[in-house]
């Protein structure tokens, strides 16, 4: 994927970015009752039987064809990157966190009804690596500041609208001046701006790319994960230009099926340095054809909106994949990857995570970095983050804790130097 970058600087304060994207032109897969029986799968093996035994084949085949598998059966392919991209600042607090950092809203936009508003915390000084993802709620619900604005769309509360009375209540979840105050940039924003979490396909991002009489995607276009993280990619197009940040460290970050998406944003987008995806599980970090906690069959009958509608053809015949998750990290190398996971959390399946790690380990090592280092999960509460590939498993349950973003940042300070 080669992509291109540009700003300028335009009257009134507001910043026109422009990306674009070439991506590969789609290829015929065979329908999933076609598809072989396998096992496992080796990221080092084409789909037509061949070895990939050089990082130029890795780069110019084998992993565009992995990307290519995962658009046609799993999470469908994006539009291309738009160009003309633009950023207007909302607000500016330049005294934030007791005058540690700036705080920013920015709303950035692209020519559609759809829009981003990134809340945005800088520290003071130099140029910070970020911290970027999804949140669950809406901004104010990171922040108790009143100039952020709530989300006008749908969100997941009771009565389905955002509320004064919740702001600052995810403060916790975020931990943004634990950040601040070990030199990160911490940037988020609603997921709902891209597209709602819900089974519609009439709101959301995707009506505008409809072709006419489209009502739904196609079973090979992007559902709402793929949605999230081609709307990160839209937040990086933003970063990369903002003379606070470091782009050349880029951090993504997401809990759960914000981590999934982490996850896809990662794989999908060269500019992240970094991907943490935190207790994320089926359809990101664990393995489809894990036997423990969430299955296939069960996120696609909750989730339908998440993927394409060929993934659930794969329901039950998760065997006939043609990879498995590791190939998602695989994708990513050589940038750093953390698998993070609370005990209690068995629904994301933490073990068959480590395995994962170990499977996509492979690509890192034809790329001459190392992948995972160790053979076996370690205990509880001691984290594997000397290499590439990390893995923390915390004791307790499905949440984001200040002792996790304590291990996310010493990840970042360890592998993006
Ligand atoms: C669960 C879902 C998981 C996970 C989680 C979350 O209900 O089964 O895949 O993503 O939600 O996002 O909190």
């Amino acid at each position: 994927m080669k992509h291109s970058l540009a700003f300028l600087l335009l009257a009134g304060g507001s910043t026109l970015l422009t990306a674009s994207c070439a991506t590969s032109s789609a290829r015929n897969f065979p329908p999933p009752d076609q598809l072989p029986s396998r096992a496992t799968i080796d990221p080092l093996e084409m789909l037509d039987g061949r070895r990939v035994r050089t990082p130029e084949q890795w780069m110019s085949e084998r992993r565009p064809e992995l990307k290519e598998l995962f658009e046609h059966y799993m999470y469908g392919k994006a539009p291309v990157w738009p160009a003309g991209v633009k950023a207007e600042t909302l607000f500016t607090d330049p005294k934030a966190f007791g005058g540690k950092a700036t705080l920013r809203e920015i709303k950035i936009s692209w020519g559609i009804p759809t829009t981003i508003n990134l809340l945005l915390a800088t520290p003071h000084g130099k140029r910070s690596p970020c911290v970027f993802g999804l949140n669950f709620n809406g901004n104010h619900t990171v922040l108790p500041e009143p100039r952020i604005q709530l989300p006008t769309g749908w969100t997941r509360n009771k009565g389905n609208k955002a509320l004064e009375e919740d702001r600052g209540k995810d403060l916790a979840t975020w931990s943004m001046e634990a950040s601040i105050d070990r030199g990160y940039a911490v940037g988020t924003l609603y997921m709902g701006d891209i597209d709602p979490d819900r089974h519609d396909w009439s709101d959301g991002i995707h009506p505008h790319y409809y072709k006419p009489g489209q009502t739904q995607p196609g079973p090979h276009e992007w559902g709402t994960i793929r949605a999230w993280a081609w709307g990160l990619s839209r937040v990086v197009d933003y970063l990369v230009t903002d003379p606070a940040i470091d782009a050349r460290r880029l951090a993504v970050f997401g809990h759960s099926r914000n981590g999934k998406t982490a996850l896809v944003a990662g794989a999908y987008d060269d500019r992240i340095a970094l991907i943490l995806s935190h207790q994320s599980g089926c359809g990101g970090t664990a393995p489809s054809r894990g036997t423990v906690g969430e299955s296939v069959t069960k996120i696609n009958n909750a989730f339908p909106h998440w993927f394409n509608d060929t993934f659930v053809l794969f329901n039950d015949k998760t065997d006939r994949l043609p990879f498995d998750q590791h190939c998602l990290a695989a994708i990513c190398a050589p940038r750093p990857v953390l698998f993070s996971n609370a005990q209690d959390d068995q629904w994301a399946n933490p073990a068959g995570q480590f395995e994962m790690l170990k499977a996509a380990t492979p690509a890192y090592t034809l790329l001459g970095v190392d992948g995972l280092k160790a053979e076996k999960p370690p205990a509880p509460g001691d984290p594997l983050i000397d290499s590439r590939l990390g893995y923390w498993l915390r004791p307790g349950k499905h949440s984001t804790t200040p002792e996790d973003w304590k291990i996310f940042l010493d990840f970042c300070d360890i592998q993006m130097k």
